[in-house]
Order: C-alpha cells, then structure tokens, then sequence
C-alpha cells in the first residue's frame, strides 16, 4: 500500500528488513545498542561485525530510548542502519507515545541530515517491547506524516511488516490518517 505525503511516498510493506534496497534501514535497538533478538539479530547478523565495532566506538554510553544513532550498514544492501530505541510498554501512562514518537522523529532528522531519500522502518517496540500493533502502528504513522508535511524529505519511507497481522494494522491506520 502506498500513499501520497506532501508530495512523498509513505509505503508499507510485509518482508524483512534486511533485505531493503533503500539508503537506511532502522534498527529496533536496546539503549545499551548491545544487539539482541527480532529486528536487532537480524541486522546484526545480516550486516556483520562492522555495525558493532562502529556503534561501540561512536556511541559507548548507548542512546536514550526515545532517540536514535547512525552507523554504517555493513554488508547489508542499505548505507546506513538508524539505530532507533523505543519505548517497553507498560500500560501507557509512562510517557510510551511521547518516546516512541521521538525514536520515530530522530530516525528521520538523521536520515535527512545523512541525505538519505529513502528509509525502511520497522515496527519499533511491537515484538519483544510488547508495545500493542494499533498503538503503535497510531503513533508511527502520524508522527512520519507529520515529519513528511513539515520537511519535504525523505523522498521514501516504508515500514517494513513482518507478517500479515502487523501489515493489516498499519494497512488499517493508514487508511484512516492519509
Ligand atoms: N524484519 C522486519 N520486522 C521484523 C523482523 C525482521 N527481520 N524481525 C522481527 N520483526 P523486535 P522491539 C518485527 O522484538 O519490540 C531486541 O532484542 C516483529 O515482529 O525486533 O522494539 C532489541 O535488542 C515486531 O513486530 O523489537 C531490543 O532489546 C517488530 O519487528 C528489543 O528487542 C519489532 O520487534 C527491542 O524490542
């Protein structure tokens, strides 16, 4: 499904991340940007040691969740991989769409200052940081409508969905945000 922002293109997809042709693909990192499981393994172990080697030395002290970092992307078929911290959800009330709308935000600014015009995401917090699907899929579209109305760029952002259900819910927000 796509649709028109602004003069840009929103896309969603099922597939997996790591296999976009697109100039940066996001991560689903921890704050410690220690690798993991879900999206995290498979970049890791899709890009090679190089992602950690440069995260490690760039970035020590981790990233805040609610924001984002920028490394090179190994072998993956992307140049860059926005390492991008969501929030674990826990009811709600302790600031989870406010954080989850920043890793979405900051993902973007970092994009557009590295000049990417085309950025594959995923849904952040919705596996392992049990963040529920239409929550989720609510607060990641708008906040990327949002960023899309208000700079024009990137030219592409897709949100890559791993599996029908995951699809469906964001197939079904968009329709009623766009
Ligand atoms: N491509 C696209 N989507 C995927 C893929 C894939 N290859 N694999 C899983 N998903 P998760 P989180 C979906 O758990 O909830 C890690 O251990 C998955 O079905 O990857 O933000 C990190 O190190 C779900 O819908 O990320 C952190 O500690 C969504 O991607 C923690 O998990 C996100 O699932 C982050 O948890």
């Amino acid at each position: 499904m796509k649709a028109k922002i602004a003069g840009q293109t929103l896309e969603l997809v099922e597939g997996n991340i790591v296999d976009q042709r697109v100039d940066a693909v996001v991560n689903a990192a921890n704050s410690r940007l220690e690798g993991g499981g879900g999206v995290d393994g498979a970049i890791h172990r899709g890009g090679g040691p190089a992602i950690m080697e440069e995260t490690d030395r760039l970035y020590p002290d981790g990233c805040p969740t609610g924001s984002a970092v920028i490394s090179g992307a190994g072998r993956l078929p992307a140049k860059h991989v926005i390492h991008a911290v969501g929030p674990v959800w826990s009811g709600g009330k302790s600031g989870e769409p406010e954080l989850l709308a920043g890793a979405h935000r900051r993902s973007l600014e970092l994009a557009v200052e590295h000049g990417c015009r085309s950025v594959a995401f995923p849904a952040i917090s919705t596996g392992v940081y049990g963040y529920p699907l239409e929550l989720a899929a609510d607060v990641a579209l708008r906040t990327v409508i949002a960023f899309l109305k208000e700079n024009s760029r990137p030219e592409l952002v897709r949100f890559v969905l791993f599996g029908r259900p995951a699809y469906e819910a964001f197939a079904a927000k968009l329709e009623e945000l766009k």
